[in-house]
């Protein structure tokens, strides 16, 4: 059984203790950070964890996944961080953009003083939300290992890049989430899959696209399971299987370019 969506999720293994004790000690090498959050969710996907760890040292946030992502908003979102004077691009992993000069501009203007040596960085962000991916597109090979899976990297490695030292770090999330944050990041696919109860998240991902118009979630789901060939041999209806398909449709962006949160 897997945790209720409704309390929050306690996923919060070892690896995870250890990378953020690695990452306050390295912190006062490093010259800036790459945040990364999911472009359709970037405050969700943020968490509240890593203000504290990263002690106010320059960052560049990364908007990922903009692909997947409603352009207007994530443009809004571009917008929104500009205001605040923070550094924010978006990237995709597919996107045609030259991301080294994007970077390298900002860089520039980060006014990192260094007289000698590489500039070190690192990748932080939570789990599956691309960040070797994208260490991977600055390299322009694939070096680091990349899985649609979260809890993929589990240890602080790092690579060499040009004039930049780059530490690829593993998912982190805070050991306690907030439920509105937790709902988000569970159909974002960016918490372990095991240890939630998918039939319960796309209930409540099914009432929070409002498709559930004249049905409730439950009725929604059958339909769709029905519609999709989710039935078992003894002729019942599969829920699972159809849970399963739905959160995919909606994480592979068969359902729409969908941003889960916009800017006020
Ligand atoms: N559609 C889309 N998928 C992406 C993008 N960037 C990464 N992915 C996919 O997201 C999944 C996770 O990528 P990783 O780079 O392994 O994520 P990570 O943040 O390093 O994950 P952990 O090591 O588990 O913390 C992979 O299936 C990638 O192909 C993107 O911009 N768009
Ligand atoms: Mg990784």
């Amino acid at each position: 059984m897997g945790n209720n969506i409704n309390n929050n999720i306690n996923w919060f293994p070892g690896h995870m203790a250890k990378s953020i004790k690695k990452l306050k000690e390295i912190t006062k090498f490093i010259d800036f950070f790459f945040e990364i959050v999911d472009a359709r969710a970037p405050v969700s996907s943020r968490g509240d964890n890593f203000a504290k760890i990263i002690d106010f040292k320059p960052r560049i946030i990364v908007l990922n996944k903009s692909d997947l992502a409603d352009e207007k908003i994530t443009n809004n979102w571009l917008s929104y961080f500009k205001n605040l004077n923070i550094f924010a691009i978006k990237s995709s992993k597919n996107s045609s953009l030259n991301l080294k000069s994007q970077i390298n501009n900002l860089i520039n203007k980060l006014e990192i003083k260094k007289k000698f040596g590489k500039i070190r960085c690192a990748v932080i962000g939570v789990p599956n939300v691309g960040k070797s991916c994208f260490i991977n597109r600055l390299l322009g090979n694939k070096k680091l290992k990349v899985e649609n899976k979260a809890g993929v990297t589990r240890s602080l490695n790092w690579v060499s890049c040009g004039n930049l030292e780059i530490c690829d770090t593993p998912g982190i999330l805070a050991p306690k989430i907030n439920s509105e944050f937790a709902k988000k990041i569970s159909y974002l696919g960016l918490v372990k899959s095991e240890i939630l109860n998918t039939e319960e998240i796309v209930l409540n991902l099914i009432a929070d696209l409002s498709y559930n118009y004249k049905k409730s979630p439950e009725e929604f789901l059958k339909d769709f399971a029905i519609s999709n060939g989710c039935i078992s041999k003894g002729g019942e209806i599969n829920l699972e299987r159809a849970s399963n398909l739905f959160l995919k449709n909606f994480q592979t962006g068969k359902l729409g370019k969908i941003s889960l949160e916009a800017p006020n």
